[in-house]
Parts: C-alpha cells; sequence; structure tokens
C-alpha cells in the first residue's frame, strides 16, 4: 500500500516517521511537486496543491489534517466518487473549548481592565459578573460547536445553539435553520462562529447579523475568515453594535500587515491556533482508518462533499 503525504511542512519526516511506525505496511511518499506519479492508495493532505488529483489517479481515499474540509473540496479535479475523510476531534474540540472560554472570560470577566489596572498600581474591585448578561451563541452545532456549547453551559452560562438541522444539546436551547437565525441572534450576546465553511454560510457574519445581537456584543470566529464580512464587523464596531471580537481566521492568513484589524484594540486577533493539529492523536486516527480502508472496513468522518461538511 502507498501513503502520499501532501502538506507544506519544511519537515515532513515529522509526519512521514510516525506514519510508517504506525503503518508498516505502507509505503510512504512525500509529495514532491515535480515528481512523477507515485500511484498513491491514500493521500493525507492539508491544503493540498491544485495538480494532486491529477497527478495521482489511483487514489482510494483522501485524509484531510484538519477539520474543515473547505480547502481540500476546492482543489480542482477532486473526483467526485473519492471518499474525502475529516479529521475527527483527535483532541480539536476541547482546545476549541478552553480558546472560546478564553476570549469570552476576557470579556465578561473585564479581565483587561484588570491587566490596565496593574499597570497603573490600582487595586479595585468591580461588580461581580451577572451571566444572565452573557449569554452566548454557538452558531455550528457538530463535534466542536457541541463541546464548546457544553462547556460553557456547564459552567452556568446561559448557552443557545444555531445550526442548519436540529441538533439536541444537554443545557443549551437550539434553534435550527435560516427561518429561526433572527430568535437565536436575539437572544445572543457572544456570539460563536463554528460552522463549517460553505456556500451557505460563506459571508453569514453580516451587519444584519450583528445588529440582531444583544448590546455589548462579542464576536468570536474560530470558524473560518470566509465566513466574516470584514468591513462589517468594523462598521458595526464603528456603531457600537459591537463591542469587541476575538479572530482565529481570515480571508488572507497570514493577516496582512496593514490589515486594519491590526489597529483595532478592540478585536483580539491570533494566527489561526485556537485548535491545533495533534499529530499524535491525527495520525493514530488516520492510519487506523488507512488500515480498516484497505481491509474493506467501513471508516467514519467521511464528509458528504456536496453538503460540504
Ligand atoms: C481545521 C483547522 O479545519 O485547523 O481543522 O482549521
Amino acid at each position: 500500500m502507498k501513503v502520499l503525504f501532501v502538506a507544506g511542512d519544511p519537515k515532513p519526516e515529522r509526519w512521514t516517521v510516525p506514519i510508517k511506525a504506525l503503518l508498516p505496511e505502507a509505503d510512504v511518499h512525500v509529495w514532491n511537486p515535480d515528481g512523477p506519479a507515485v500511484d498513491a492508495d491514500y493521500a493525507i493532505v492539508w491544503q493540498p496543491p491544485a495538480e494532486l488529483f491529477q497527478r495521482e489517479r489511483q487514489l482510494k481515499a483522501v485524509f484531510n489534517l484538519g477539520a474543515g474540509i473547505d480547502g481540500l473540496l476546492a482543489v480542482p479535479n477532486l473526483p467526485a466518487d473519492l471518499p474525502v475523510v475529516r479529521l475527527e476531534d483527535a483532541g480539536m474540540s476541547v482546545q476549541m473549548a478552553e480558546y472560546v472560554l478564553h476570549q469570552l472570560l476576557e470579556a465578561s470577566r473585564e479581565m483587561e481592565k484588570y491587566r490596565e489596572q496593574q499597570r497603573q498600581g490600582v487595586w479595585k474591585i468591580h461588580r461581580p459578573i451577572k451571566r444572565s448578561e452573557w449569554p452566548v451563541g454557538v452558531m455550528g452545532l457538530g463535534h466542536i460547536g457541541k463541546r464548546v456549547a457544553r462547556t460553557l453551559a456547564d459552567l452556568d452560562y446561559q448557552v443557545n445553539g444555531w445550526a442548519r438541522s436540529e441538533h439536541a444539546v444537554e443545557g443549551v436551547t437550539t434553534w435550527a435553520g435560516q427561518d429561526n437565525l433572527g430568535e437565536f441572534l436575539s437572544a445572543t450576546r457572544v456570539l460563536v462562529n463554528t460552522l463549517p465553511l460553505t456556500d451557505e454560510t460563506r459571508n453569514i457574519l453580516d451587519y444584519d447579523v450583528f445588529s440582531q445581537l444583544q448590546p455589548g456584543a462579542v464576536v468570536i470566529n474560530v470558524g473560518r475568515g470566509e465566513h466574516l464580512v470584514e468591513e462589517d464587523l468594523l462598521k458595526a464596531m464603528d456603531d457600537g453594535q459591537v463591542a469587541r471580537a476575538a479572530l482565529d481566521v481570515f480571508r488572507t492568513e497570514p493577516l496582512p500587515a496593514g490589515h486594519p484589524f491590526w489597529q483595532r484594540p478592540e478585536i483580539t486577533i491570533t494566527p489561526h491556533i485556537s485548535a491545533r493539529t495533534l499529530r499524535d492523536a491525527t495520525l493514530a486516527q488516520i492510519t487506523d482508518k488507512i488500515r480498516d480502508h484497505a481491509h474493506g472496513k467501513p471508516i467514519s468522518g467521511v464528509v458528504d462533499t456536496n453538503r460540504g461538511y
């Protein structure tokens, strides 16, 4: 069996050595932009080049090194019948929950105010948090969204969830579909985006959405940069609809120097680190699935490419 590793890591051996150890029966190759086809059976990829599917014609499945498969689905010549397998959690949802909790607490516990007081040598206690003033709304109730929602609900925040289809999450009030988006938004002050990027969700975070949130709104985007209409966020901030934002993903990454977001103190910028791909857990999951697939066993995490997630 031949496995091809296709990700722009300058040290691909960090991946290929463990792949070989976990899957000794495989011949492991690294993508060579100039090389000939290796006729791989399986590809393990992150943001692969356009030539991949043109060159490798024997693939039986492609495994994405991340939860979001929007980048992979955009690669030309992806055969319609090729199984595309996304990463299923592998340590991501707990990191995401942690990140969102941190950004929520920055706002709800007024951490910046205390940091400023420390800089000035001031000891001053502000009134305690009223959780009822900080209702959170999680958009997207897949594995990650559910984990985020449950984590915050366990800390007694009032948590709302919204997704395209119906979901039940313990301790969380959920809404489904476009028709109920308005009700979800008006019950929400802290909006957390964990949606997959699809044609339906691109540009979903726009001025209209922001203007329906409760006053003093906070926007936390851990989905994709293309969910957010950037100028609408800036306008919503200028108009006082949105008080602050924490953004981990951007339309262009790295965020270009000179981008207006860099200059906004109300925006916290992180470089797409809210949930890192953890190599050991990721490769254990993927190599198990490759072995199962090679033995004709069913595998989970196969994406519905028409739906986009
Ligand atoms: C992912 C990511 O999709 O890291 O997993 O962005």
